[in-house]
């Protein structure tokens, strides 16, 4: 089988969840290549050896720039942090390299623009890690509403909470928590986690044309771990937004990392003319739909789809009928459509063009919460 040899960058949580994928690839899916673990790349040695052992990368890298030049690197798979992914990304498309970028694309517009230049003038195959999108239930959602059950639709909820940030205490800057980090982030929760729902939202119920934010920073300073002084966070803690979609359909849109016992509530809902679906993390193997048209109103009610079938996106590549998935192979599912499209030359989506609208609506927010007023997002329609 051929193979894609592949370069990662960053040996963090979302180093783990790609390398996890790259490796449980050909157990599962059979796209037609077969991912091959060549290059572990972080500036911490110590850490990317034992991420390459943990791993079973071949060798080592402390600068990514060796991973351009090297003539044995299909893909370069970015997993550092926000502020890294438009140098890397740039510098992986002029050399030619297939790329997988996990979320959000970049800090800012003006930053995803040049990204998304970079690609398309090379011609290079490229995907944003939008994992949720391939949860079978949210999948399976994307097909009920491409069947028309829905009907026009009226309603989009949908929230992402955490309480990871609530204490003071907690720096700014360094391992995972430069997400507190305004410079290496770009934003708070907008960026991300509600860039996940937006991807999603924009998935099933098409582009966002209009927001209006109300954004909050509840602790104000933090000590930066990098400079150890204590400074301005620049983050938003909290983001509620409405949002108007181009179908004429509203939404509203809830994010926050302090919501004391949340450590990732992720739902949404869309209701319709003709039916309504319900999706919540915590519970990931089920779709709650409600079907209006066509039932007896003495028999109407909400039904919960337990999306273990066979007949179920990508359910059929794991286990028997009635037994669950998880988080990981929402990153598997990924990845596997995205090898089957450099097979078959069918285009993948979110790639880099699709994450850029995606930004425009996390940068309308962020602008709309500064400003307290609509903002248009300028997303392609
Ligand atoms: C933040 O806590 C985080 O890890 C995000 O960075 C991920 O994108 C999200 O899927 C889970 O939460």
């Amino acid at each position: 089988m051929k193979e894609l040899r592949v370069g990662l960058v960053g040996c963090g949580f979302m180093g783990r969840t790609h390398s996890n994928a790259h490796r449980r690839l050909n157990n599962f899916f059979q796209p037609g290549r077969r991912s091959v673990l060549k290059a572990i790349c972080d500036t911490n040695a110590e850490k990317a050896q034992a991420f390459a052992e943990t791993w079973g990368y071949e060798r080592v890298e402390t600068d990514w720039r060796k991973l351009m030049q090297a003539p044995d690197i299909d893909l370069i798979d970015i997993c550092v942090p926000n502020f890294a992914h438009a140098e890397i990304a740039i510098a992986a498309a002029q050399a030619g390299k297939i790329i997988i970028c996990e979320k959000p694309l970049a800090r800012s517009v003006a930053e995803a623009e040049p990204m998304v230049e970079a690609v398309e003038k090379a011609g290079v195959p490229n995907l944003v890690m939008f994992n949720y999108r391939r949860v079978p239930a949210i999948s399976l959602a994307k097909q009920l509403i491409d069947e028309g059950r829905i009907g026009r639709p009226y309603h989009y909820r949908t929230n992402f909470l955490q309480d990871w940030t609530i204490s003071a205490d907690v720096p700014q800057g360094g391992d995972a928590l430069w997400r507190l980090d305004v410079k290496a982030a770009g934003s708070g929760v907008t960026g991300d986690l509600l860039a996940h729902n937006i991807d999603t939202a924009m998935y099933l119920n098409g582009p966002i044309t209009r927001v209006v934010a109300r954004t909050e920073t509840f602790v104000k300073e933090r000590m930066h771990t990098l400079t150890g002084k204590v400074e301005p966070v620049g983050i938003d803690d909290a983001c509620l937004f409405i949002a108007e979609f181009a179908n004429g359909s509203l939404g509203l849109f809830e994010s926050t990392r302090y919501a004391r016992g949340h450590k990732a509530l992720k739902t949404l809902e869309l209701n319709g003319a003709d039916g309504s679906l319900k999706f919540n993390l915590e519970e990931m193997e089920y779709l709650d739909y409600f079907q209006y048209a066509g039932v007896e109103s003495h028999v109407r009610g909400w039904r919960r789809i337990h999306v273990t079938n066979g007949e179920h996106p990508y359910m059929s590549k794991y286990w028997v009928p009635g037994l669950v998935i998880g988080y990981e192979h929402s990153f598997l599912n990924a990845l596997a459509d995205f090898v089957e499209c450099l097979e078959t030359g069918r285009k993948f989506q979110p790639d880099f063009r699709c994450a850029l609208q995606t930004q425009k609506v996390c940068e309308a927010v962020i602008q709309s919460g500064k400003e307290g007023r609509w903002v248009e997002t300028g997303v392609e329609l």
